[in-house]
């Protein structure tokens, strides 16, 4: 069975729709194999159409109540919807994933939305590029809405996160004594800071020490610039509003011409990924050895890798 021929039928009805097709196409893309390289090359031509966003913030702070919400708004707008749940690698955040499937069953019948998780545990690099070609699949296949959900507590999370269009951060009051307590990573990828549970005491004051990080200039320009809203994701309060700000966020980007940015930064993580994983585990070590006996510079070592990867 030659594969072109049976990418092309699979393409064909990933673009029609097939809801079928899509979950193979989506497995295909979750094997990190050449097949999806080939698959995702093949559909790139027809993405560009959704609005892909990521979901990050501290372990427990809501998120997956929140996409589900967001989800919910916007199925009422009848809009498609694609959610990809990274599945944490952190210990601590273990039992969250039943809920998470749990709650998501409200819209197991629902075709408008394909919900996928992802497992970042015991994967051989690639999260971010599988997120990343995950959304480019979810999009070609014609959903209006990405929603990527990441618990931002490693680097990588962190990164996946900012390989979406626009980076809500959700943060919750009672975190901390303030906004620097959080990791500072998570906090400059944010293009939106949702601060969720505002029904607990502390909302008040954690959006006025967000405002004085932002007036301090203390983030990046885009973490500077960006709105603060409050929602109670449990009874859907300000979720619209929210959206509505997300969807903002984007179409002021999409005017400025800065999706070539988003583009430098995807391509630099792909490129990483390339990298790592294209290093032979065997000749660090072997480098490793060297340099820490001292008969090799560290330099040395790097350039020997890289020709290694690169030829
Ligand atoms: N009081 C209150 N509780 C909330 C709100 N939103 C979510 N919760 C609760 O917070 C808990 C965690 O919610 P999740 O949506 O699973 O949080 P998460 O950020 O996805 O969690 P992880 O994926 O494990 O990091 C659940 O018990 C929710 O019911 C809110 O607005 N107010
Ligand atoms: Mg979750």
């Amino acid at each position: 069975m030659a594969a072109a021929t049976t990418y092309s039928e699979l393409i064909e009805r990933v673009l029609a729709g097939d809801i079928r097709a899509l979950a193979r196409a989506a497995s295909i893309v979750e094997s990190q194999s050449k097949p999806a390289r080939d698959l995702i090359a093949a559909l790139f031509a027809r993405t560009g159409h959704a609005m892909i966003v990521g979901i990050t913030g501290p372990p427990g702070a809501g998120k997956s109540t929140l996409v589900d919400q967001l989800a919910r708004v916007i199925r009422g707008q009848g809009r498609t919807v694609g959610i990809i749940a990274v599945d944490p690698s952190s210990p601590f955040t273990h039992g969250a994933i039943l809920g998470d499937r749990i709650r998501m069953q409200d819209h197991h019948a629902d075709p408008g939305v394909f919900i996928r998780s992802m497992a970042t545990r015991g994967r051989l690099g690639g999260i971010a590029q599988a997120t990343l070609e995950m959304s480019l699949l979810l999009d070609a296949a014609g959903r209006d809405v990405v929603m990527i959900e990441t618990v931002g507590v490693g680097q990588d999370e962190v990164e996946v996160a900012s390989l979406a269009d626009v980076t809500a951060v959700v943060l919750v009051p009672g975190l901390g004594d303030d906004v620097q307590a959080i990791k500072a990573g998570i906090m400059e990828v944010a293009d939106v800071f949702a601060i969720n549970k505002a029904d607990l005491p502390g909302a008040e004051r954690l959006e006025q020490e967000i405002r004085a990080m932002q007036s301090l200039g203390a983030e990046s320009e885009r973490a500077n610039s960006a709105p603060v809203r409050r929602v109670v994701a449990t009874e859907g309060r300000g979720v619209e509003e929210l959206l509505a700000v997300i969807e903002a966020v984007f179409a002021k980007r999409k005017r400025k011409g800065e999706r070539a940015g988003t583009w430098a930064v995807r391509l630099r993580e792909l490129l990483r990924e390339d990298l790592m994983t294209g290093l032979p585990e065997h000749d660090v070590q072997a480098h490793a050895q060297r340099v820490a006996m001292k008969l090799e510079d560290p330099y040395t070592a790097v350039d020997s890798l890289r020709k290694a990867i690169c030829g």
